[in-house]
């Protein structure tokens, strides 16, 4: 019998690439999408042609139970990946109330049903290095939460309700602890993909500058591809318990931006301002770094793709989308 996974959140960049891997590990996968006026399964669209018996989607939305209920009784998985959320830290600041309600009112909902209906089904819930938030660096799983954002909160009340479900109800539930990751499927509003692709404009001659906000804020990032790798791991545990993923290096903006622009032989000076005013946050995350060794010792993961390889294999398809190549783009600009 093939084994079933729902996943929130299909149609975002982690739900798109843990489908794919689950799928390579001959899953049955529905994802679970809201609906929206446009269609939004582009990074998805693949896999309905090449899965067409074991993977499907159907709607559903975080803040609708019912719709949440019906698709796990319907499908009846064997576990569930809760990738789910309005995932934005600076937008959280403008949509406060609606940001909870995704992140952290969804999380009670679908621990409520699993407890009541699916004990069995084991459920893991995406959890964010954004929980430490002013904790100074290194953090691991003992490190002080001290979020910085409603977003940051909404994630420490998802991790509670889902350790205290654990605890209390014995579920398989597990929190994974996720430092940023990132991949050329990453939403254009974060700020490496928006780097990559303003600089593919660039070279393609259809954008002049690029304006960042905070370029000291330090981030450990990883490709998101290796992390969903450890989040499968940790669902395959005889025990559930929390993990920290990260690489355990990190990088500021500024290093990213100087990274990418030097790939192209251009200095980043003359094409990057700061507008504090628009892109500031009413409170920063000055520093991230994880420290990942239990997930290391205890699911034997590491990440396989350095910082490095991340910003060219970002900005090689970024490019690519305007038929250039990394040495098209030199040559160009030179
Ligand atoms: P993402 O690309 O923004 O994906 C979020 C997903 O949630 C999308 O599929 C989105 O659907 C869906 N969603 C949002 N509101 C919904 C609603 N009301 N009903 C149903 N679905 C809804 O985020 P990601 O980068 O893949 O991150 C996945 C999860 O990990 C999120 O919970 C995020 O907070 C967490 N996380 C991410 C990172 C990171 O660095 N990427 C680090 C730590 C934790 P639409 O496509 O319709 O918007
Ligand atoms: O790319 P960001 O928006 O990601 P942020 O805030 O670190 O959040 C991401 O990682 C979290 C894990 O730590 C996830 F939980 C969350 O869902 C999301 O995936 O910003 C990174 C840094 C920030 O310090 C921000 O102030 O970049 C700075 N930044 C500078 N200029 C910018 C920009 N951020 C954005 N989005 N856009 C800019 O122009």
């Amino acid at each position: 019998m093939k084994k079933k996974a729902l996943i929130l959140g299909v149609t975002g960049q982690d739900g798109s690439y843990m489908a794919e891997l689950l799928l390579k590990k001959k899953y049955k996968v529905l994802g679970v999408m809201r609906r929206l006026s446009m269609f939004n399964t582009e990074r998805i669209e693949h896999l309905y042609i090449s899965h067409p018996k074991v993977f499907d989607t159907c709607y559903g939305d975080l803040i609708d139970g019912n719709s949440l209920r019906r698709s796990i009784e319907n499908f009846k998985p064997d576990e569930i990946y809760n990738f789910g959320a309005q995932s934005h830290v600076r937008i959280s600041f403008d949509l406060p109330e609606s940001t909870f309600s995704y992140n952290a009112n969804s999380t009670l909902t679908l621990l409520e049903i699993v407890k009541n209906y699916f004990p069995k089904c084991k459920f893991y819930q995406a959890c964010s290095s954004e929980m430490f938030g002013a904790t100074p660096p290194p953090q691991n799983e003992k490190t002080i939460f001290e979020p910085q954002s409603v977003y940051g909160v909404s994630k420490v009340s998802s991790y509670y309700l889902t350790n205290f479900y654990r605890r209390a109800y014995n579920l398989y539930a597990c929190a994974g602890i996720l430092f940023n990751h990132e991949s050329p499927r990453r939403s254009p509003n974060f700020v490496t993909r928006k780097i990559t692709l303003s600089i593919a404009r660039l070279a393609a001659g259809k954008q002049k500058r690029i304006e960042l906000g905070n370029l000291s804020a330090l981030r450990d990032w990883g490709f998101a591809g290796d992390y969903m790798e450890a989040i499968w791991l940790m669902m395959q545990q005889k025990k559930p318990d929390n993990f920290v993923i990260a690489t355990g290096k990190n990088y500021s903006v500024k290093d990213f931006v100087e990274y990418c622009f030097k790939l192209i032989g251009l200095d980043w000076k003359k094409y990057v301002s700061t507008n504090v005013n628009k892109y500031i946050r009413p409170a920063e995350v000055p520093s991230l770094l994880g420290d990942s060794s239990k997930a290391r010792k205890a699911l034997g993961w590491k990440p396989k793709v350095s910082f490095h390889q991340l910003c060219k294999m970002m900005l090689e398809h970024d490019l690519k989308q305007y038929g250039m190549t990394i040495d098209d783009a030199k040559k160009k600009l030179s």
